[in-house]
C-alpha cells in the first residue's frame, strides 16, 4: 500500500485500511487532563528503558497505566499486573483514558471497548519502533487505540507478513489511531524522530496505546 491509497473520509478521519482508520486530532479536546494525568502514573511507576529480549535497551521509555502493563526484559515479551521497577501494581487507568479511548474505538466502528491495559511511550529525537505486530494479548477481537501527544511522527503501516510494503503516515499531537479485526495484526512501526519541538510538550512525543490484553 502506498500514500496514494490512503483516502479522507468526512474531513477529520483517515481511513488507513478496512479496519484502521487515523483520527485526526480527536484527543486534542483531551490534552488538558490527559497530560497531568500522565504526570501523575510516572510519578507512582517511573519511565524506563525497557530491555528486548535480545538483550537490546529500547530507545522509547515506557510506563504502564490500567490492570496490566506490558513489559519486556530477557525473558520476552509478556503483560504483568505488578509493576517490575516498582513491585507494585500498575497506576490505576485515569477515567479521561478510558473514556477517550472507548469514544475513539466507537468513532472507529467499536463499540463496546473495554481497555484494560495502557501503555505510555516516550520518544526523544532519534528514537524509534521498529516494525512488530501487537501479538501479545489475549483476545485480538478488540482493537488498539493509539493516541499521539507532542512532536509528530512517521508511523509505518505494514501488512500481515514483516516483508510487505509498509504506507508512512505522519501523526500529530492529539491524533488518534484505531484498528482491529482484519487489521489487527498488521506491522507496523514508527521512523526515528526529528527534532521539530512541539509548543506544548519540547521535543518529546507521547504515545498512549489501549488495549484489552487479559
Ligand atoms: C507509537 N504505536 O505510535 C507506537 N501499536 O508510538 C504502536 O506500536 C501501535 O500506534 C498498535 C496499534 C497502534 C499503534
Ligand atoms: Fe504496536
Amino acid at each position: 500500500m502506498d500514500s496514494f491509497d490512503l483516502f479522507e473520509v468526512a474531513g477529520a478521519q483517515l481511513r488507513l485500511s478496512s479496519h484502521a482508520v487515523l483520527l485526526h486530532g480527536f484527543a486534542l479536546p483531551d490534552v488538558g487532563e490527559l497530560v497531568p494525568a500522565i504526570a501523575d502514573i510516572e510519578a507512582a511507576s517511573p519511565l524506563r528503558h525497557m530491555v528486548t529480549p535480545g538483550g537490546l535497551p529500547m530507545s522509547v521509555m515506557s510506563t504502564s497505566c490500567g490492570m496490566l502493563g506490558w513489559v519486556t526484559d530477557q525473558r520476552g515479551y509478556r503483560y504483568t499486573s505488578v509493576d517490575p521497577e516498582t513491585r507494585k501494581p500498575w497506576p490505576v487507568m485515569p477515567e479521561a483514558f478510558a473514556s477517550l479511548a472507548i469514544r475513539a474505538a466507537a468513532e472507529a466502528g467499536f463499540p463496546g471497548f473495554e481497555p484494560d491495559a495502557c501503555l505510555i511511550n516516550h520518544y526523544a529525537p532519534g528514537a524509534r519502533m521498529s516494525l512488530h505486530q501487537d501479538k501479545d494479548e489475549q483476545d485480538f477481537a478488540a482493537p488498539i487505540v493509539s493516541v499521539s501527544l507532542g512532536m509528530s511522527a512517521t508511523f509505518l503501516f505494514g501488512g500481515l507478513e514483516r516483508s510487505d510494503r509498509v504506507a508512512r503516515v505522519p501523526l500529530h499531537h492529539g491524533d488518534v489511531v484505531v484498528w482491529g479485526g482484519a487489521d489487527r495484526l498488521r506491522y507496523h512501526g514508527i521512523m526515528s524522530l526529528k527534532d521539530a519541538p512541539h509548543p506544548l510538550l519540547g521535543s518529546e512525543r507521547i504515545n498512549l496505546t489501549f488495549r484489552k490484553a487479559g
